[in-house]
């Protein structure tokens, strides 16, 4: 069993060892700044939130250092590579930002994000994060449940998948210029995935407001499925019928699905997914099926083929 609901925050990470990473980033900052990490400095207190530790969801290992978790990144409207993003992603404007939720829904609404923000308290659950590739992290998220946002609008008897939609502007976002994917960005779940409480509408990370290149103001973090599941910089959450094709279907079908849960006996097919290597380590590690959340997640799928549905 990999998580303890009774382990101190102490033993995750040292409060010291958090205090004074804190502290270096602010310090680093200052170089930083030029470089797009504006955001990082901004301390998710400084606009009123309070975000507690949640004991229920933390994760028995030491988390990635927010330096790496910052700095090698997938967002692709910024660039394919991993360690552009940091740099561009300066001129993504978070403010103002809305949040449409559409479609089967009793109640559509657009949030402005300040409502988001305070629609419910902020809770830190430090979450495993894996990628399609075979790097992993593990992650100090804050948010709240996904589940509030979409009790709010109240979803029909007809809802069964819900879409993620990302900002479409390559004004701000330059890679948009470049057809790498089907734009905009588009990621989906099934409603009950959706509806369960690991599933995070997440707004910051390490006590800190969502640095840009992590998918600020807003994102999605779905800790049992791979990591191109977890949409960023979200302007649109699209309540379905019928199951929405992402991006990353149209891209690759035979290598993308829809469910995309980890799965170490599935590989992809370009390579292996049964190990992997959390950023920062030098060896791999063997990968968990779901990532390790089995005991919440497993029942979701119950007679279904995974290898079919990947
Ligand atoms: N809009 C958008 N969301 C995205 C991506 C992207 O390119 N665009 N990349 C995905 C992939 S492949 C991964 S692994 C994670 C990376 O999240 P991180 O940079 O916070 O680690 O974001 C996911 N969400
Ligand atoms: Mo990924």
């Amino acid at each position: 069993m990999r998580f303890k609901s009774d382990i101190s925050e102490n033993e995750v990470t040292p409060q010291s060892l958090f205090e004074s990473r804190r502290t270096f980033i602010r310090k680093s900052f200052g170089l930083a700044a030029l470089g797009g990490l504006s955001s990082l400095s901004v301390d998710l207190r400084a606009q009123g939130l309070d975000p507690q530790p949640n004991p229920g969801f933390r994760v028995d290992e030491t988390p990635t250092p927010l330096e790496k978790v910052t700095t090698y990144n997938n967002f692709y409207e910024f660039s394919t590579d991993k360690e552009e993003p940091h740099r561009l992603a300066g001129s993504l404007k978070t403010r103002p930002w809305t949040v449409r939720v559409e479609g089967e829904v009793h109640k559509p609404r657009t949030f402005a994000i300040e409502e988001i923000l305070k629609m419910a308290p902020l809770e830190e659950r430090i979450y495993r994060f894996r990628c399609v590739e075979t790097w992993s992290m593990v992650v100090p998220w804050v948010g709240f449940p996904l589940s509030t946002l979409l009790k709010a609008a109240d979803p029909t008897g007809n809802a069964k998948f819900v879409e993620f939609v990302t900002l479409n502007d390559s004004e701000q976002m330059p890679g948009l210029k470049r057809d790498v994917l089907d734009w905009p960005y588009r990621e989906g779940l099934r409603l009950d995935e959706a509806m369960n409480p690991l599933t995070l509408v997440t707004v910051g990370l390490y006590g800190q407001v969502l640095p840009n290149q992590n998918g600020a103001p807003i994102r999605i973090i779905v800790p049992w499925k791979y990591g191109f599941k977890s949409a960023k910089s979200i302007v649109s959450i699209r309540i379905s019928e019928r199951m929405p094709t992402t991006s990353w279907m149209k891209a690759g079908p035979n290598e993308y699905g829809f469910y995309a849960n980890v799965n170490p006996e599935v590989d992809h097919p370009r390579w292996s997914q049964a190990r992997e290597r959390k950023l920062g380590d030098f060896l791999k590690r063997p990968t968990l099926p779901f990532n390790g959340y089995g005991d919440y997640v497993a029942s979701l799928y119950q007679g279904m083929d995974l290898t079919r549905n990947f």
